[in-house]
């Protein structure tokens, strides 16, 4: 006897009557991410799409950069289907690369620039991914540059064939359980996305963005993003430089109308003394999100950048709320906003998912026509993510209130949001068990005034090698393996670790025992 042979396929798709649905409603539509770029093109070709330093281009020259860059990607062996990790530092070739990769059909993999070996690894074995397009210089890894006197561009450059069905890209998730996970979006579920957003966030041809958070992340890229600004004929000015001096100089000489920051960083521009000097007239709106933006911070940016404030509660997965602009004072400044899209179906339960009235804090659980139902090629992870009917379950503990306002009051998953910057401890955790000397290890998230937590690391030594474990030796180790930012900030070395009672170390229990928490909230 033979054994049936079960396929899980890597994308778990809506169900049938879910895409009729979606389609029904018009939010789904027939255009690929390219296809938008195209319109864009052939409507506004002269207006300026990208500034990038000194580069300018138009919408035309931007057209003929995708083209050329499709054309060396192509001779590089590119074909449809095929993965491609991406991992380029903000501006004009980021674009260039992105959107070539669309039009062969292939699917970028979005790394962040600070993604070092465990990451990229992760991501090119999820993905099953044959290319690195990067400039990044990693120890150890060959870069591709993106213009190089290298291969001549192929004469015949494969078109993608496919529809908007098809997915897109991969992002990597931040993590809810235990390590980061890989994220199929389609075209129309993205397209949805960004394009609704834009709606909400005033987007058209007069809209200059500035794309200062990393380009690869899913708030720059469609919340609203580069996309929603790139299809609507507007501006984006990309830098690498978050510094207020530079933001501001940025702001005063292009007229940015759009800005998209994390908490630190709006606090940062905010705290900053040359915003006095700055000219900052054109700034139409902050957006800030990735993070919970302290209420007494959100109050600051009306009367001392002059702007509105929307604030941005979203994630890879899908879901993305947002303040309104003509929302009450006190929901822009004390709530994360609503979801954006009348198809979006919330819950907020409680531990056994029953549903609790509104102004009880619980789980947030979330389906929509722009949340995915499943990670990509997870099978084991998907049952724990999502519930049987295809709520994705966020792992935020947030309240509603009666219009529908979220309040993210906390987290029911093992993550450490830095600032925005997620951080999977189990990640960290088992890096540094690689280490002889190290018998255990925890790491937590500790309060910090500036970032809302940051990373620091309780560690147990083998009897006898605590001399090893110095703070420098094991940030060495750590370097190059994780990105910077996962990096506990602090090493304390300890005797044992707190027990949850079946051998398993509590974080709970070391935030109790080591530091105290800064307010209640934890
Ligand atoms: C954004 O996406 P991710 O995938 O990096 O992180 C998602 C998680 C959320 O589940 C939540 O825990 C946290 O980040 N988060 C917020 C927040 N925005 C995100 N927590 C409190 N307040 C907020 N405003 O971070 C992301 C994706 C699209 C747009 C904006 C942010």
């Amino acid at each position: 006897m033979t054994a049936a042979v079960t396929t899980v396929p890597d994308v778990v798709p809506y169900p049938d009557d879910v895409v009729e649905r979606y389609l029904a409603a018009g939010v789904w539509g027939a255009d690929r991410l390219e296809d938008l770029l195209h319109h864009a093109v052939a409507r506004w070709p002269e207006r300026t799409a990208v500034v990038d330093g000194e580069r300018r281009w138009t919408y035309a020259e931007l057209a003929a950069a995708i083209e050329r860059t499709r054309g060396v990607l192509a001779a590089q062996g590119v074909v449809p289907g095929d993965a491609v990790v991406l991992q380029l530092p903000n501006g004009a070739d980021f674009l260039a690369a992105t959107y070539a990769l669309f039009g062969l059909g292939a699917r970028p993999v979005f790394a962040l620039p600070a993604h070092r070996e465990t990451e990229l690894a992760h991501l090119v074995r999820g993905s099953r991914a044959r290319f690195h397009l990067t400039t990044v210089p990693l120890a150890g890894v060959g870069s591709t540059a993106l213009e190089p006197a290298g291969p001549e561009p192929a004469d015949v450059v494969p078109a993608a064939d496919g529809g908007a069905e098809d997915v897109a890209f991969l992002q990597l998730s931040g993590g809810t359980t235990g390590l980061p996970k890989l994220i199929p979006r389609t075209h129309r579920d993205y397209a949805y996305s960004f394009l609704r957003s834009a709606e909400l966030c005033r987007v058209d041809e007069s809209t200059v963005f500035l794309a200062v958070l990393p380009m690869s992340h899913n708030f720059t890229m469609s919340s609203p993003g580069f996309l929603a600004v790139l299809s609507l004929g507007g501006t984006v000015v990309t830098t690498t430089d978050p510094s207020p001096s530079a933001v501001f100089d940025l702001v005063a000489r292009h007229r940015v109308t759009m800005v998209a920051a994390v908490p630190p960083l709006a606090q940062l521009w905010l705290d900053s003394p040359a915003r006095e000097a700055a000219d900052l007239t054109s700034l139409d709106v902050l957006l800030v999100g990735g993070a919970r933006f302290a209420q007494a911070t959100a109050e600051r940016v009306r009367p001392e950048l002059g702007c509105d404030l929307q604030q941005v509660y979203g994630m890879a997965e899908g879901l993305v709320c947002y303040t309104r602009r003509e929302d009450p004072y006190d929901v822009v400044v004390g709530s994360q906003g609503r979801p954006m899209s009348d198809l979006d179906e919330v819950r907020v339960v409680d531990d056994e998912d029953r549903p609790l009235p509104p102004g009880t804090p619980g789980h947030l659980l979330v389906r929509g026509p722009y949340t995915i139902r499943g990670y990509f090629a997870a099978p084991g992870h998907n049952a724990a993510s999502f519930t049987d009917d295809g709520f994705y379950r966020t792992g935020d503990v947030v309240r509603a209130d009666e219009a529908g306002n979220l309040t993210v009051v906390g987290r029911g998953k093992e993550q450490i949001n830095r600032g925005g910057e997620k951080v999977a401890p189990a990640e960290v955790e088992g890096l540094l068990l690689v280490l002889d000397a190290i018998h255990d290890v925890c790491v937590v998230g500790v309060p910090d005034d500036v970032l809302g937590e940051r990373v620091e690391a309780y560690v147990v030594a083998h009897p006898g090698r605590a001399g090893e474990l110095t703070t420098p030796a094991l940030r060495r180790h750590l370097r190059g393996r994780v990105a910077d930012y996962k990096i506990p900030e602090r090493f304390h070395l300890v005797d044992h670790l707190p027990g949850t009672g079946v051998g398993k170390v509590s974080r709970r229990g070391v935030a109790a025992r080591y530091f105290q928490p800064a307010d209640g909230e934890r």
